[in-house]
């Protein structure tokens, strides 16, 4: 039987004082190679996952374990952030198992397409977009040894370019798609968590419902899923967060669609149903701030949602305006303090380093920020990642400099390195502004009483790192005391 392991490169290495930090942050599965897995296995493939950037995997491991699979096809998620290391991998994969064709897809080659670096020989196949149909059809055609350039929604290789066999088109009726592979996840769900602090109990799932946003901000990439918005119907949700309570114990769901509050009826009858069955299942979401009312709020609070996540980007009105940010901030603080009264928690997610990004502009935000209830902030440092009109000139301005390297996500990735140093200042403005106040320090003290799962990774965090410390220390004054020779 044909055997495909689908793999989901490492993000992040973490590594000496820096490994500990895992116990704390986002562990979440991707529910892209999950999918892709179901469909496949319904298929008649065998499959194997690896969430290497989920678990915590290094190169290395993701190598060994690739050599204990001996998988006929490999299959790789791309992100922007991880491509330094998806180029890496693929090299030493081609080099170890010459026989294993390697196939890419997911948001980095759906947005570059044949403008892709490298095709050499380090893929042999890319799939742009939606990848369940495309990926089952295309390994079929190679099982089969049928024609793949009839296989819409692919590019292969001829000479030193790529050539795409045309778009394929959405998959209209998302229900008809089989339940994501949550049980091929090594130790799903125990080893896949939020950060911490961000949910009462675990164990924990990401859900994805819809797919498309009809938005159309500026920093914002909708290469894989489009501007249509497409989405499960409340029944399918239900039986999706049915079975993950049922075979997994489940106790916490992350919607993790773009907005969960696009089509408000389908987010009511959601709501209803969970009252409804009263499964005992917590969840948050991502949502527009300025789209909710205090009975929209009500009633998702009676569902068990006990946090939302809401894109607010920046507290300057005429950087909203550049971004195309259709963004009421006066009304999303509205709804941040009901959400507050209601004991919802809120995450506000900015973004900084945008171009017009200034001094004035930072201000505004910290401004903005301070006059919240918001209860976390995530600041992201604006990217050029391709999809975006950004990603061409930023391209050409930094030819010589190691390209993917930079944009990791932990970058700022502007040429001029005084506005680097800059918004590093910035950066750390922003949060030393939000996170040094009495209230989000005694909001914190709260959540440390009330969440004793989220208390118990941190304390295990603490431990750790005193290690890392202790071991660095020992390691150190080993080499100062060690006898010259
Ligand atoms: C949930 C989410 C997260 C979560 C978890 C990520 C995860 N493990 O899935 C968290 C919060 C951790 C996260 C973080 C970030 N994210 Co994010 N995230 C998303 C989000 C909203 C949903 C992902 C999802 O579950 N989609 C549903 C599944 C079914 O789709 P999928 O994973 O894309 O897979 C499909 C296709 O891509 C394709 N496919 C995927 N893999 C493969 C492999 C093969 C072999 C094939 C053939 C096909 C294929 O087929 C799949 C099925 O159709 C997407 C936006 C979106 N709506 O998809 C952004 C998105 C993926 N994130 C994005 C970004 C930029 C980030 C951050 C860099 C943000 C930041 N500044 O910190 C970080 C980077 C994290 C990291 N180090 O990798 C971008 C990626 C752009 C890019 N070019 O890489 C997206 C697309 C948002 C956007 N529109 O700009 N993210
Ligand atoms: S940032 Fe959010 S609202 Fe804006 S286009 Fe992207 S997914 Fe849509």
């Amino acid at each position: 039987m044909t055997r495909i392991f689908l793999l989901n490169p490492p993000a992040l290495e973490l590594t000496g004082l820096f490994r500990p930090v895992r116990q704390i942050m986002n562990a979440l599965p991707s529910l892209g190679i999950c999918s892709l897995g179901a469909c496949l296995r319904q298929a008649g493939f065998e499959v194997i996952l690896l969430d290497a950037a989920a678990l915590g995997d290094s190169e290395e491991e993701c190598l060994a374990k690739l050599q204990g699979a001996q998988p006929d096809i490999v299959g790789m998620t791309t992100y922007s952030v991880a491509m330094a290391r998806v180029y890496r991998l693929a090299a030493r994969i081609t080099k170890r198992h010459r026989e294993s064709t390697i196939i890419v897809g997911g948001p980095h080659v759906s947005a570059i397409g044949t403008g892709l670096d490298n095709p050499g020989d380090l893929f042999d196949f890319v799939v742009r977009g939606e990848g369940e149909l495309t990926l089952t059809e295309l390994v079929q055609a190679l099982v089969d040894g049928s024609d793949y350039r009839n296989v819409p929604g692919i590019l292969f290789r001829s000479g030193s370019n790529w050539i795409e066999t045309g778009p394929r088109k959405q998959i209209e009726d998302l229900d008809a798609l089989p339940l994501p592979a949550w049980d091929l996840l090594p130790d799903f769900p125990d080893r896949y968590r939020p950060p911490v602090f961000s949910y009462p109990r675990g164990p924990s799932a990401p859900l994805i419902t819809s797919r498309g946003c009809p938005f159309q901000c500026g920093f914002c990439d909708h290469s894989v899923f489009g501007y249509r918005y497409r989405s499960h119907s409340v029944d399918r949700i239900m039986d999706m967060i049915c079975h993950l309570r049922q075979h997994f114990g489940v106790n916490h769901i992350l919607f993790v669609d773009d907005h969960l509050s696009v089509q408000r009826s389908r987010l009511h009858e959601l709501c209803r149903q969970l009252i409804e069955r009263d499964l005992g299942i917590s969840w948050t979401a991502d949502v527009r701030a300025d789209s909710l009312t205090v009975d929209d709020l009500q009633l998702m609070k009676r569902a068990g949602c006990v946090r939302l996540n809401c894109g607010l980007e920046t507290g300057s009105l005429e950087l909203l305006g550049a971004m195309h940010k259709k963004l009421d901030l006066e009304q999303a603080r509205q709804t941040l303090a009901q959400a507050r009264i209601l004991g919802i928690q809120t995450k506000g997610l900015f973004l900084l380093g945008y171009p017009g990004e200034n001094e004035q502009t930072v201000r505004e935000t910290i401004q903005f920020i301070g006059s919240t209830d918001l209860t976390e902030i995530n600041l992201s440092r604006f990217a050029p990642y391709p999809g975006t009109s950004f990603y061409e000139t930023f391209r050409a301005d930094q030819a010589e400099i190691q390209f993917w390297e930079k944009l990791d996500g932990l970058h700022f990735c502007d040429a001029n390195p005084q506005r680097v140093a800059w918004l590093e200042q910035a950066y750390r403005r922003i949060l030393h502004a939000f996170y040094h106040r009495p209230i989000i320090i005694n909001s914190y003290l709260r959540l440390l009483i009330r969440m004793p799962e989220s208390r118990a990774r941190l304390l295990r965090f603490l431990r750790d790192s005193l290690l890392e410390l202790l071991k660095k220390g020992w390691v150190s004054l080993r080499g100062r005391t060690r006898p010259a020779t």
